[in-house]
């Protein structure tokens, strides 16, 4: 044996015998220990056991609504229900943690009191409970089960003297969903829905979810359109309406979708603006129209480049300082720059840019009215601000040969912009009728289909080369 051979006597061989016993002991021990702490939690974590409330959680929850689906008989419902408790986070500053954990736990408390056996009971989250049963497949009984379980909420919050309020989020099977995944997943778009919608109960809508997918669809690939700079720019010349020259154009973006084709941009504008993407938009858009303008030699050829600049950049400080850079990054351009305002929200805070807009307006970028007189634009705005365009709204134009009235709006418009000092100009001339009516009253520069559409950078400056010989 080893050890003999190093120790000496066998006094000395028994003690370090027994030292060696004691050793394998420990090690075994330990390791024991461990293999026991592991299997505690691996069945601590299959109950899944919420401690607070001793209900179940998310993936017991689960799996036991399955085992309920499958005991479904035809003429029966599953429905399921997720209670959120509203402003939770405010409950828990004012009572402090200890009541709040208290609340929630007599909360459990009263549905495993009101609820038979066969209900199935789950805590998903802090503040979100749900509740799952059979019932018959009628509307009445499901609102039935919903009113018992807003009636054991209210019953508790009144119990700890507190005004609480739950949302409801309520999905039934087999209609909403055919498995107990796709029906939580239900509920929970439910629930997120009557929380954003400040109601108290939603069921959940397949028709209304779908085209939220499509809209979330449609978005990832905006996104990827923006990060791949794979959106386009289109250009439509503005002429002067007594020499005939075009002045400038207006920057117009495309979206070129691989499978649904074009989308216009109405539709990914407003996306894009709900999702603080329009100023990748917009300085996307000043970046690419500088180069291929530049590219092709077309700046000398232009008076004026309008581009479109959403009301919710001009509503912010911070976005607004963003175009700055990227205006200031342009030097080719920036000197015939012009923003157009477009009124796709309110311009409702404009007064905080003041001092930005003027700025730009001292570093020659020039500033229009888009849609003039059919958006939210005041007379005050024309005050206020340094503006030195407006722009006729399309449906104006369009009443011109018919409408006496829009010829009378027509009119003022034009005399007001001259009042001003400002150039006017009309947008979606479609007629020479139109175009002759429009510099009989004084209009300065007109734009549309009638003149020339949005084209290309290619095919604008063969229109610029033809227009100069
Ligand atoms: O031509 P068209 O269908 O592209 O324009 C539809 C609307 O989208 C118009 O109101 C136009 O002002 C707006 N729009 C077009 N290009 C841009 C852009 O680059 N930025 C913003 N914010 N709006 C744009
Ligand atoms: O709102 P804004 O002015 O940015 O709108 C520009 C939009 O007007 C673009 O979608 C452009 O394609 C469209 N447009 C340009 N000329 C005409 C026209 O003569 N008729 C119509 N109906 N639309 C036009
Ligand atoms: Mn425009």
């Amino acid at each position: 044996m080893l050890l003999a051979y190093f120790i000496g006597s066998p006094d000395d061989l028994t003690r370090a015998q027994i030292l060696k016993g004691w050793f394998f002991v420990s090690v075994t021990s330990v390791l024991l220990f461990f293999m026991v702490l592991q299997a505690v939690r691996q069945i601590e974590s299959t109950n899944e056991l919420d401690d607070l409330t001793g209900l179940v959680r998310h993936h017991t929850f689960q799996r036991e609504l399955e085992a309920l689906l499958q005991r479904r008989a035809s003429g029966q419902a599953v429905v399921l229900m997720y209670l959120d408790i509203r402003y939770f986070a405010k409950l828990n500053q004012a009572v402090g943690f200890d009541r709040a954990d208290r609340i929630l736990s007599d909360f459990a408390g009263r549905l495993k009191e009101n609820y038979t056996a066969g209900t199935l009971l789950g805590r998903l989250g802090t503040d979100q409970f749900a509740v799952a049963r059979l019932t018959g497949d009628s509307r009445e009984q499901t609102e039935a089960a919903i009113n018992q379980l807003r009636q054991v909420f209210d019953q508790n919050a009144r119990a700890h003297n507190q005004e609480l309020e739950s949302a409801l989020g309520v999905a039934t099977a087999p209609i909403d969903a055919q498995n107990a995944k796709e029906l939580m997943a239900a509920a929970s778009d439910a629930v997120g829905k009557a929380k954003m919608a400040n109601r108290s109960v939603q069921f959940f809508n397949k028709a209304l979810s779908e085209e939220e997918s499509q809209r979330e669809a449609l978005l990832e690939d905006l996104r990827e359109a923006i990060d791949n700079e794979s959106l386009t720019l289109a250009y439509q010349p503005q002429y002067d309406l007594q020499s005939g020259k075009i002045n400038g154009v207006e920057v117009l973006i495309r979206w070129n979708h691989p499978e649904l084709g074009f989308v216009p941009p109405d539709q990914f504008i407003v996306l894009a603006e709900q999702n603080n993407l329009i100023d990748r938009i917009s300085s996307f858009v000043i970046r690419k129209a500088h180069q291929e303008l530049e590219e092709s030699g077309l700046l000398d050829n232009l008076y004026r480049v309008s581009i479109n600049i959403s009301a919710v950049e001009f509503n912010s400080t911070a976005l607004m300082k963003k175009l700055v850079e990227e205006v200031k990054k342009a030097t080719g351009l920036s000197g015939k720059l012009q923003m157009e305002i477009t009124e796709t929200a309110a311009l409702s805070e404009m007064g905080k840019s003041t001092a930005i807009i003027e700025q730009l307006k001292r570093s020659g970028i020039r500033f229009s009215i888009d849609d003039f007189g059919t958006g939210y634009t005041s007379l005050a705005i024309l005050r206020d601000l340094p503006i030195d365009e407006v722009k006729i709204d399309r449906s104006f134009i369009d009443g011109l040969e018919n409408d006496p009235k829009a010829h009378g709006i027509v009119k003022a418009i034009v005399g007001m912009a001259r009042g001003f000092n400002m150039i006017c100009v009309a947008e979606g001339i479609e007629t020479e009728e139109q175009r002759d009516t429009l510099a009989q009253l004084g209009c300065h520069e007109a734009q549309g289909y009638f003149l020339a559409r949005p084209m290309d950078v290619k095919k604008l400056a063969e229109v610029l080369k033809n227009r100069r010989t």
